[in-house]
């Protein structure tokens, strides 16, 4: 936080924001002092830092954000792990916890390197998150090696 938007954060808990706000001579009316597409009396509005481009941290631009309707003032807008940059490179929705509905998480694949993107990462008919709970590989079409995909294979779990 620059030192400016630091004392009108100061000013603003002690109940007379509006005061500074009219009577700062850097303030001015529309000003983008941090050049990020967002105006001063805008950032002031999202709870971003009118001194600092990007407010987050994530590598995303605070007018960037507003545009594609992610949150400027947090770096992971969907709490699922994965910063809203990050997302952008997998292609997952920085909006949607869980981007292919499968019931994972898309920090949570990351981690276990199934596809945030593709509910069936291995392609066998059984969706990641399902696999998981019945004890199957979500990274192997044919978790017990019977030559029959998991989603074909009467029990997966057991060689026929
Ligand atoms: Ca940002
Ligand atoms: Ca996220
Ligand atoms: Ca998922
Ligand atoms: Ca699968």
């Amino acid at each position: 936080m620059s030192p400016r938007a630091l004392l009108l954060a100061l000013t603003l808990a002690a109940g007379c924001g509006e005061q500074l706000l009219e009577h700062d001579p850097l303030a001015e009316p529309g000003s983008d002092e941090d050049k990020d597409g967002l105006a001063f009396e805008a950032e002031l509005d999202l709870g971003t830092d009118p001194g600092d481009p990007d407010s987050d941290g994530d590598g995303l631009l605070d007018g960037a954000e507003v545009e594609q309707e992610t949150d400027p003032a947090d770096a992971d807008t969907d709490h699922d792990g994965l910063g809203d940059l990050v997302e952008q490179r997998f292609g997952t929705d920085p909006r949607n916890p869980d981007s292919d509905g499968d019931t994972l998480t898309d920090g949570f694949e990351v981690s276990q390197g199934t596809e945030p993107g593709r509910a069936d990462t291995d392609y066998d008919g059984i969706e990641d998150g399902l696999e998981l709970a019945l004890g199957l590989d979500p990274l192997d079409s044919d978790s017990d090696d019977d030559g029959m995909l998991d989603g074909e294979d009467p029990d997966p779990r057991q060689p026929s």
